[in-house]
């Protein structure tokens, strides 16, 4: 699949990212998405030799199941109607051209995720398990890769272990993780990590913390505290909020999402595991349901496995 050659891309918007590897990590991360959505459909297009309203039954059938949510699996079989009646239907591969168009135009108009300057620090929300901590190692290699000075914050001082585990990554990657005990303020844990990297010029700080959503108030207060340590100590370094869902919770995503952003002001997502579900479609309900933009897609367990998200390559590699 490494060999596959990046989707034609003709919209302004979608500059192909020259990162080495995007395109082969984006099919493979939603590969197990894009069977669900194509081989039924295929399969009836090609047995009955047209796009009839059987196919865009199995059409309807695989866009929900790819959890693209009613709305929008309405809208798309709708539009591909319409377009076959006005005589533009024909083959599989012509489906698949207008599924990707549609799907382009729809992500393309949600919201985008403002880049910040550095020396900036990122703050990384969600619940327990979403993939928080292995986000922050890929977003810390991705930022080193691009030639930034990154340091860790062991924020989540909820679990020992927790703390743990961002300290193996950044063995693993040769980074600096500031920690304090297990059950220390993480705001405390901020304060030092601010004063190591103003010492180290650093350009980058990436925050994690212990996002239980049983405790609002609690998560609310925390997070301004750690605001109110970055605006004291660090004024002159740009914020940002990620919130990492957890792909395969397909809708319960989108609530969790909607919870959270009530509670906290988040600035962009991050949709892990896309490699292991088959309801990858949820990040387009993501997208438009909450407006709020999606930033990073998660493919693997691995430090690299991270793409930016980018609405028309996301859809060439779900259709096309
Ligand atoms: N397959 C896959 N697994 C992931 C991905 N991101 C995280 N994980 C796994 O999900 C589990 C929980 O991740 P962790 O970072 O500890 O979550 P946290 O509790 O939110 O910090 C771990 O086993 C990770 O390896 C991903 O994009 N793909
Ligand atoms: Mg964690």
């Amino acid at each position: 699949m490494s060999d596959e050659a990046e989707p034609h891309l003709t919209l302004e918007e979608s500059e192909a990212p020259k990162k080495k590897g995007f395109w082969a990590k984006l099919k493979r991360g939603l590969n197990m998405t894009h069977t669900e959505l194509i081989e039924r459909v295929s399969a009836a297009v090609q047995g009955r030799g047209v796009i009839d309203e059987e196919t865009l039954e199995e059409l309807e059938e695989s866009l929900l199941r790819a959890d693209l949510g009613v709305t929008t699996t309405m809208e798309l079989v709708d539009e591909v109607r319409d377009r076959v009646q006005r005589g533009q239907g024909g083959d599989l591969v012509r489906l698949q051209e207008m599924l990707v168009d549609q799907v382009s135009v729809l992500l393309l108009d949600a919201p985008k995720l403002e880049p910040v300057e550095t020396p900036r620090a990122t703050l990384v929300v969600g619940v327990n398990g979403v993939g928080k901590t292995t986000t922050i190692a890929k977003l810390a290699k991705l930022s080193a890769d691009s030639g930034e000075r990154v340091l860790l914050a062991a924020g989540d001082t909820f679990r020992a272990a927790a703390i743990d585990q961002l300290c193996v990554w950044g063995d693993r990657l040769g980074m600096e993780v500031v920690r304090q005990k297990p059950g220390s303020d993480p705001a405390a844990v901020v304060y030092d990590a601010v004063h190591a990297a103003k010492a180290r010029k650093v350009d980058h700080i990436i925050i994690d913390t212990a996002g239980r959503l049983h405790t609002k108030s609690n998560l609310m207060d925390e997070l301004a505290k750690i605001g109110r340590v970055l605006e004291r100590e660090a004024p002159d370094f740009s914020r940002r909020v990620l919130l990492v869902l957890d792909a395969t919770n397909g809708q319960n995503a989108v609530r969790q999402a909607k919870e959270f952003s009530a509670t906290v002001p988040v600035d962009g997502l991050v949709l892990t595991k896309l490699d292991g579900t088959a309801k990858g479609g949820v990040v387009v309900a993501i997208a438009r349901e909450l407006r709020l933009p999606v930033a990073y897609l998660g493919v693997g367990e691995g430090a690299s496995d991270l793409v930016e998200f980018r609405a028309r390559e996301f859809a060439a590699a779900l259709f096309g």
